[in-house]
């Protein structure tokens, strides 16, 4: 550095100490994420390295990390051979941000820049990922962490996140190309053959007994949904997709579905030098995802016990009395039973919808393109109250851009304690009923988030206006 440089840097230093305090306080980062092919080692040191399309050319990308009140100031700087863009999930945003190609900014082109910038009004867990040939490009890699902190956050020894996902290899670590399949389109999604957190197969971490992690769950997986058990560790639940829930303790498997988040304590309660496993057993099949090595000296001899509540949610309480009612039924895939539905305002057969690459539908629409007739359209302000009834035969995870909705029943049973939710997952044959209020104005897409289904027709658009 010259001195002409150092000179420059003291006066704006000079400066920035005359500046309002609040001012000064809201200075956040700012991240440019580079979205560009690399290599990564997935599944250890025998294998190839893969060839992944990764943010800054890794997998997970970059992490977005900013206090409650700082803006996101991302300019992503496209260094693919194709158009991308970034969604940033689950965040409470103005339209022009959410980063939807073709409906919210048009795909930001190879070489070319786009600046994103908002201030997330919730703190929490969130994630971004592309939203361009999303089953491609988020099958590929193009994914990251997003955490805005809270204020006043518990105390904890660590705060970990963990991006789970899976990929689909074929034997020589390469990612099988088969992106968009037929059968994965009709069926349960793209459901890969090698589950990883942050991006690693059977990875192992250190913990130590007594220690007190937070632990943020975020499920990057084109279509595999996870139920997380944590062998003799008893985690407690303190947030679900990024809102704050009255924590509660369980030793039921942690469920997070696709593009899901949940945030856990977890204390260390194991004895120094045993491992514990964590597995997944979503699916017919239990393993292994990853193991916990607790060191030989504890870190304390008994777990903390300062509170772990995070602060409410301060999301606008839906008004149920004069919400707008809609019941939205999921139907279609294999084993549906779906005769037929409309593609392009016609009805057809669904054999005729199949030949173009559609097999779902909500109220018997296939949701083929982005400028359709929106399902819901609803001026500023409105209570929304939404009954959601997968008659399918596979689970879906269903996220709504640009709100919460507060989950108020499942099946018919009222909840004792309602919670929020950006990603609910419905079960076959299950019926949830939440509620919302349309306070963002803009079109926004409320589609499936296994990746192949969105991409089959499992979405429609909500219209605020
Ligand atoms: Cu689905």
């Amino acid at each position: 550095m010259n001195r002409r440089t150092f000179l420059q840097l003291s006066t704006i230093s000079a400066c920035i100490g005359k500046l309002p305090i609040a001012l000064a306080k809201s200075a956040a980062p700012t991240f440019t994420l580079t979205p560009k092919k690399a290599q990564m080692n997935i599944v250890g040191a025998e294998f190839p390295a893969t060839d992944i399309w990764g943010f800054n050319g890794e997998v997970p990308g970059t992490p977005i990390r900013i206090r409650h009140g700082q803006a996101v100031d991302v300019t992503v700087s496209n260094a693919l051979e194709v158009p991308t863009s970034i969604h940033w999930h689950g965040i409470r945003l103005p339209n022009a941000m959410d980063g939807v190609a073709g409906l919210t900014q048009p795909a930001i082109k190879p070489t070319e820049q786009f600046r994103y910038q908002f201030t997330p009004p919730d703190a929490g867990t969130y994630w971004y990922h592309s939203h361009v040939n999303a089953y491609e490009q988020i099958g590929r890699g193009l994914y990251g962490p997003l955490i805005i902190e809270e204020t006043d956050p518990p105390k904890v020894d660590r705060d970990l996140t963990w991006m789970i996902d899976d990929w689909r290899l074929l034997d020589d670590a390469s990612i099988s190309e088969d992106f968009g399949a037929g059968h994965d389109r009709s069926h349960a999604g793209r459901i890969g053959n090698v589950p990883t957190v942050n991006g690693r197969f059977r990875d192992v971490i250190g913990v130590q007994s007594g220690e007190r992690i937070r632990l943020r769950l975020i499920n990057a997986s084109n279509a595999r949904n996870f139920s997380l058990s944590f062998g003799e560790l008893t985690p407690s639940v303190i947030a679900i997709d990024g809102q704050a829930v009255k924590p509660y303790q369980t030793k039921k498997p942690i469920v997070v579905g696709a593009s899901g988040r949940v945030d856990l304590i977890l204390d260390m309660t194991g004895e120094p030098g045993s491992s514990h496993t964590v597995t997944d057993s979503f699916y017919r099949q239990t393993y292994n995802l990853i193991r916990l090595e607790f060191a030989d000296k504890p870190l304390r001899e008994s777990p903390l016990d300062t509170p772990i509540t995070l602060a409410k949610p301060t999301i606008p309480e839906p008004d149920l009395s004069n919400a707008l009612k809609l019941e939205v039924t999921m139907a279609g895939g294999a084993m549906s039973g779906l005769q037929r539905a409309k593609l392009n305002g016609e009805w057809m057969g669904l054999r005729e919808i199949a030949q173009q690459g559609y097999v779902w539908a909500m109220n018997d629409i296939v949701g083929n393109k982005l400028d359709m007739p929106p399902l819901i359209d609803t001026n500023k302000g409105q209570s929304v109250q939404l009954t959601l009834v997968n008659n399918t035969a596979f689970p879906h995870p269903m996220h709504l851009h640009g709100h919460h909705m507060k989950l108020l029943s499942v099946d018919g049973q009222a909840l004792a304690e309602p919670y929020w939710v950006d990603s609910p997952l419905l079960m076959p044959r299950q019926t949830m009923t939440l509620a919302f209020v349309a306070d963002n104005p803009g079109d926004w897409l409320f589609h499936c988030h296994v990746l192949e289904h969105h991409a089959a027709g499992l979405g429609a658009l909500v219209r605020v206006t």
